[in-house]
């Protein structure tokens, strides 16, 4: 019996949690290729809010999230042997799942997919991730150490979503020397993987030997005065695509300064350049090139701290509060760079950062964003620099005393 349609992308480990799971109670899904563009389609979010794969359609119910997908099956099955037979059992598997969502999968989503292309890099933010899933999976090798399994002893849906949140940590990243780190982990996860139902939906998968390194998207060459012609079509160019080479070629009048910023004297620091060394080298290399290449006149540097500190709860909450923040700062990416940081612990945490702002004064762009009235920027006159150095170090290598998690606004 079918339980309905998965649609994703082939090879999702998340779509072979579900698959597993409902294997492991003899049931099955249908499986749809499902078209990125289409993701975000009105039909699709109308029944699928956040946009993301995998997703459950079916008659009964559709569904996001792939660790409810997968229970959806788990517990279609009365006393599902999968799910737990006490209220410990249950209590216990449902803790794991949690733990492969939150610090697992969540965590390996900041490290991976940067490291691939697929999401933006930044590297102490990457390096800041890499050491919460590293953390995790200390917690977890101590766990195994006298285990086979999680909870109890055969196969529960808390080794399914554990073992499936690792695929591509051992595919991409944990090399043997991680491995090793991390024995009776990989002893499990292999155990795991080379079950028959594992491998049936999440097929071969190799441990990694080279692990993935970020390598820069290399400069687009800027077109030579020769090259700059547009070259012969080889084929007849539809009109369509004519008219708008015909536009391309056609000399356009210089574009409109649409901020006051723009109307500023030309400053030999160049924002993106200061950017991609930042994201690309370690935080010293980059220091100690933004140190070198500084222009005080075009730029200025602020300290920025959050004003209702008191008020703050939740770590997590907090950074996402920063998160807000930068989202609300759209239109200042041209003009300023920013690290700021969330310090402390749950119920006792501040927000502080650096900002580097093109000009003397905090912009338009800044000043006109909903939050901007919850923090105080403080200019560093250039006079401070030097004793300040140490610290603005800190705050963009993310090693300020009490560090818990940070964004970085570029
Ligand atoms: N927690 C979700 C994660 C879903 C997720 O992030 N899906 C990715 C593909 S693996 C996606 O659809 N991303 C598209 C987007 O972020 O817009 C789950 O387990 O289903």
């Amino acid at each position: 019996m079918t339980l309905g349609v998965l649609k994703s992308y082939p090879g999702n480990p998340n779509v072979a949690k579900a698959q597993i799971a409902a294997a492991y109670v003899g049931l099955d899904y249908d499986f749809e290729n499902f078209p990125k563009d289409q993701m975000k389609s009105p039909d699709f979010i109308a029944k699928f809010p956040m946009g993301k794969v995998p997703v459950l359609s079916s008659p009964s119910v559709d569904l996001f999230e792939s660790s409810a997908i997968g229970f959806y099956a788990a517990s279609a099955k009365e006393n599902s042997p999968i799910l737990g037979l006490t209220h410990i059992d249950k209590a216990l598997i449902f803790q794991w799942v949690l733990f492969a969502e939150s610090e697992i999968s969540a965590n390996y989503r900041e490290w991976v997919p940067p490291l691939r292309g697929i999401r933006p890099y930044v590297k102490p933010a990457v390096e800041a991730a890499a050491d919460r899933v590293k953390r995790a999976l200390g917690a977890l090798n101590s766990v195994l150490e006298t285990k086979t399994y999680l909870v109890g002893e055969s196969v529960t849906y808390a080794d399914i979503c554990v073992a499936t949140s690792l695929v591509n940590l051992y595919t991409f990243v944990l090399d043997k020397p991680i491995r090793d780190q991390f024995k009776n982990v990989t002893r499990y996860y292999t155990t795991l993987i080379n079950k028959e139902l594992f491998k049936k939906y999440l097929g071969e998968r190799p441990l990694c030997e080279t692990p993935l390194k970020y390598t820069p998207p290399k400069k687009e060459k800027k077109p030579t005065a020769v090259s700059a012609a547009p070259p012969t079509p080889k084929k007849e160019a539809t009109p369509a695509k004519k008219a708008q080479e015909e536009e391309e070629a056609a000399p356009k009048p210089p574009p409109k300064p649409k901020s006051a910023l723009d109307l500023l004297p030309p400053s030999p620091l160049k924002l993106d350049e200061w950017k991609r060394m930042y994201s690309n080298n370690d935080t010293d290399v980059a220091m100690k090139w933004f140190w070198e290449n500084f222009d005080p006149e075009g730029y200025s540097i602020w300290k920025v701290d959050y004003k209702y500190n008191d008020e703050l709860t939740q770590v997590f909450m907090s950074n996402n509060l920063i998160g807000g923040f930068f989202a609300r700062l759209e239109r200042a990416h041209k003009y300023a760079f920013g690290s700021m940081l969330v310090t402390g612990t749950n119920n006792n945490n501040a927000i502080s950062g650096y900002f580097v702002i093109r000009g003397q004064e905090v912009p338009f762009e800044i000043y006109d964003a909903a939050d901007y009235e919850s923090y105080n920027f403080v200019k560093i006159e250039p006079s401070q620099y030097e004793e300040k150095k140490d610290e603005i170090y800190k705050y963009m290598a993310w090693e300020v005393d009490g560090f818990a998690d940070g964004k970085v606004f570029k």
